[in-house]
């Protein structure tokens, strides 16, 4: 835990200081942000199980030792990002977790494709979402529930997403999820809940408040994440991730304002779900702007929108450079 900033203690919420995060594509575990809503579960892997159920032919309930050796180890570099991430650099701040740039990480992980699972089960083809139910109890409006989420079914059967026993090769760790998560790429992080007690196949999304409410704006529950990047300026790195598999194709750089750009190094990545790390050199003092391309030609906004809740804060970064 040492290496993170702690923005609460309980539930514990931690990002990392952003010069030693963009030292390495992979995010070493000990420096990947941790998100909780609620205190981490222990779970004895034995006793664990992972039931999938709902618009199903079939419901299945699988070990962990099922599940690891009843299908092929899919693995997915992906970035998961929380949707407060930079939430502290919109003005005024918002409410929520004051998290800098830092909520943020990138990781190899290893599971089983959720695709395969659903094959499996026999999932109805009409059915639209797919919900996962994790093994902490939150408390939201009042009442302790367990932490859900949705994604749409054609997300659910994308290659990308897999049912995660692994990160970096090693097993989970208990803040992420030990012994199971699902992890979504491109979508907000809350989204790859963690601790995966439940998969259900159902016609309409998660009825949970964490899907419906909490990560939502505007009614709308929030799903892809946002083309985005941030800058050290003690180690002259960046990194820059992109959305819904179009990865960042150009960094730029401005220290006039906006007035004129120049295109920063681009030194990692290029897969769909993973960030890119970058590197510019700059000597002026002042305030240094970054904004990111995708594949697709999309750019980060000057400004994004303000919302109540913080969310989806990706206007170019701005970074004070100090003289000398
Ligand atoms: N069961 C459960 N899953 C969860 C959460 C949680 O509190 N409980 N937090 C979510 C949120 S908001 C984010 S951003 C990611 C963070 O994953 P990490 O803590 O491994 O970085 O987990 C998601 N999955
Ligand atoms: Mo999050």
């Amino acid at each position: 835990m040492e290496p993170l900033i702690v923005r609460t203690e309980d539930p514990l919420n931690a990002e990392a200081p952003l010069g030693p995060l963009v030292r390495s594509h992979l995010t070493p575990t000990p420096l990947f942000f941790i998100r909780n809503h609620g205190a981490v579960p222990a779970v004895d892997a034995d006793a664990y199980r992972l039931t999938l159920d709902g618009d199903v032919r079939e419901p299945v309930v699988l070990s962990l030792r099922e599940l690891r050796d009843g299908w092929p180890a899919a693995t997915v570099t992906a970035t998961l990002a929380c949707a407060g991430n930079r939430r502290n650099d919109q003005t005024p701040v918002p409410a929520g977790v004051p998290w800098g740039a830092g909520a943020i990480g990138n990781a190899v992980w290893t599971g089983v494709r959720l695709a395969d699972l659903l094959a499996a089960a026999g999932a109805s083809d009409a059915a639209r979402h797919v919900a996962f139910t994790g093994l902490d109890r939150p408390v939201a409006e009042g009442t302790a529930q367990p932490f859900a989420a949705s994604i749409p079914m054609a997300k659910a059967l994308s290659p990308e997403v897999v049912v995660a026993y692994e990160m970096d090769g090693e097993p989970l760790a208990p803040e992420h999820g030990f012994p199971v998560r699902v992890v979504v790429p491109g979508y907000i992080g809350a989204r790859s809940v963690k601790w995966l007690a439940g998969i259900s196949v159902r016609a309409s999304q998660s009825p949970s408040f964490f899907q419906l409410r909490d990560y939502a704006l505007d009614g709308t529950p929030l799903t892809e994440q946002a083309l985005n990047s941030a800058f050290s300026a003690d180690t002259g790195r960046g990194y820059a991730v992109g959305a819904g598999g179009r990865p960042v194709e150009r960094v730029e750089i401005s220290t006039d304002g906006g007035r004129s750009w120049t295109a920063a190094t681009l030194e990692s990545g290029g897969g769909p779900w993973e960030w890119r790390l970058w590197s510019a050199d700059v000597d002026s003092a002042g305030e240094l702007l970054v904004r990111a391309w995708d594949s697709a030609g999309e750019g980060q906004p000057e400004t994004a929108d303000w919302n109540e809740r913080g969310y989806m804060n990706n206007g170019w970064f701005r970074a004070r450079l100090e003289s000398g």
